[in-house]
């Protein structure tokens, strides 16, 4: 049996194409059902439907054989025991600092909220600007409005939600898409139906 990690929402609706590529068309709607396991029209393969920040855990300890998460997620996770032998170039956005419209550019100290603690302090650090990082788990658009911060490290897609908070993207960090994750073991285990899929993937995103 092979295991694939999915988190629901954008990921799970970009990947979908894609695994129907190798066959692969799960039997429930993880929308709408609240089934964690889901079986597919493949007899050896089922999906986990996890949270987009777990994934990288479950794979890394085998408990799924692949994956599919943000580079957002790995690095932020540090994934340094598994292998990312794919870039699916699915849910693609930017990861970028973001303030106020009507604050001036910064100098000197800065806060900073972002839920990517690691990547904020390399990327400040790389910068050369002495930053104080405040983590938060959600809703990092509040703080240069309440006074928590004075710039916020988030993903932007369309800079709708940075606009709706009256907030513009300053400094774009790196570009962001969606990795297919293997074990390492597993990829040993079972080589020849990974690299199968790998095959089968990878031709369907080379002709998207
Ligand atoms: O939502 P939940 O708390 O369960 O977990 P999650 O936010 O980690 O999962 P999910 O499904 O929202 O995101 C999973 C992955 O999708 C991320 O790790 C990214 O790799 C990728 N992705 C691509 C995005 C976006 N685009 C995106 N726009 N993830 C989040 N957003 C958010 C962003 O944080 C901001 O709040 O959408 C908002 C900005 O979008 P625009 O279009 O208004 O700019
Ligand atoms: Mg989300």
């Amino acid at each position: 049996m092979l295991t694939i990690a999915v988190s629901k929402g954008r990921i799970y609706d970009e990947a979908l194409p894609l695994l129907a590529e190798a066959g692969i068309i799960p039997t429930d709607d993880p929308n709408t059902s609240r089934k964690l396991i889901l079986a597919t029209t493949r007899a050896d393969v089922q999906l986990v439907i996890i949270r987009a920040t777990d994934v990288p855990t479950f794979v890394e300890y085998g408990a799924a054989d692949l994956g599919i998460a943000g580079k957002d997620v790995l690095i932020e996770h540090g994934a340094e025991n598994l292998y990312e032998p794919l870039d699916l170039k699915i849910a693609r956005c930017r990861l970028m600092t973001a303030a106020h419209k009507n604050a001036p550019p910064i100098t000197g100290r800065v806060r900073v909220a972002t839920k990517y603690v690691k990547i904020a302090e390399q990327y400040f650090a790389a910068q050369g600007v002495q930053a104080e990082i405040i983590k938060l788990y959600g809703s990092m658009e509040l703080a240069p409005l309440v006074g928590l911060a004075d710039c916020i490290v988030d993903l932007v897609e369309t800079g709708n939600t940075l606009r709706a908070n009256d907030l513009e993207p300053r400094e774009l960090i790196m570009h962001i898409s969606s990795r297919l994750v293997v074990n390492k073991a597993a990829m040993k285990m079972k080589h020849q139906v990974i690299a199968e899929l790998l095959a089968q993937l990878e031709r369907k995103v080379a002709t998207r």
